[in-house]
């Protein structure tokens, strides 16, 4: 049997997307909408500012195109933690003219390929480099760029059946690719196997994204890609501040 690389999980995500309903939100009365707003940026700030829990991190975006307006992306050690911040969120009024039109749930995950497939040994915590992408604080970057994706199991093509040192060297590749644009995209990748629909999420954060663009051109060429990668729908946002979702509600 073909050996699956070893993993390392970080904390939870929750990518939770949401699309106003302006005709609902329109129809309320002016009291009505400023207690919803108020609500709803007790709520984020709540949120954002770990008020929920020890630990973790938290950032709103305002998306582009059709597939949401708001997205909340959540990190959290559980997924109980995860699920309350969903129900509070439920429950307001803000989310009650609301659609959730997309939700992704995973872990971030860190494959054994780049340390050359070798072991990691003792606590991944307890190393500096680990422990800050295992336990990601979400950058200040203005933009994001979010997608789910899977490795191809076909007939023909089947990454699952490649021996593990072909997989090594497609991810050494795909990593050098990756690095290059280190210093304007953070990337976090999320593992979804038995969690959700696709095999991993892919966030990516940084302030231009013509950056986002260009690197995910260039990795379609890589093999790792062009051969295995197979993805979803793109979502691509500003990041938004709680204090300023009164002036994006009323616009
Ligand atoms: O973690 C590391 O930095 C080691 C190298 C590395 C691994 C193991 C790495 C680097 N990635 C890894 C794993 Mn990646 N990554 C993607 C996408 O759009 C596409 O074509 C693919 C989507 C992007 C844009 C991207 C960016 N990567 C993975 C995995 C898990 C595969 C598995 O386990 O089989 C997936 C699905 C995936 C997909 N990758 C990098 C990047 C970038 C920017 C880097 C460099 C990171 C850095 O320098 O900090």
């Amino acid at each position: 049997m073909n050996q699956a690389p070893e993993t390392i999980e970080g904390w939870y995500a929750l990518h939770d997307i949401r699309q106003v309903d302006w005709a609902a939100w329109e129809a309320l009365s002016p009291q009505q909408r400023d207690a919803a707003v108020e609500e709803a940026v007790r709520h984020l700030e709540w949120a954002l500012n770990l008020q929920d829990g020890p630990e973790g991190s938290s950032a709103l975006y305002s998306l582009l195109g059709h597939k949401g307006d708001l997205m909340l992306l959540h990190l959290r050690p559980t997924l109980k933690e995860l699920n309350r911040l969903e129900l509070e969120l439920d429950r307001t009024r803000l989310a009650q003219v609301s659609r959730r039109t997309y939700s992704f749930v995973s872990v971030i995950e860190l494959s054994t390929y780049g340390a050359g497939g070798q072991k990691v040994e003792g606590d991944p915590l307890d190393n500096p480099y680990l422990k800050k992408r295992l336990h990601l604080q979400i950058p200040g970057t203005s933009h994001v760029c979010f997608y789910p994706m899977n490795k191809r199991r076909g007939e023909r093509e089947n990454w699952y059946l490649l021996p593990p040192e072909e997989r090594a060297a497609l991810m050494r590749d795909h990593g050098e690719i990756g690095r290059r644009y280190g210093d304007r995209v953070t990337q976090m990748i999320t593992g979804a196997v038995g969690l959700d629909d696709w095999e991993w999420g892919v966030t990516l954060f940084g302030n231009d994204p013509l950056a986002f663009k260009k690197l995910v051109y260039e990795m379609r060429f890589d093999e790792a890609s062009a051969r295995y990668a197979e993805f979803g729908s793109f979502f691509v946002g500003v990041r938004l501040e709680p204090r300023e979702l009164p002036g994006y509600l009323s616009l």
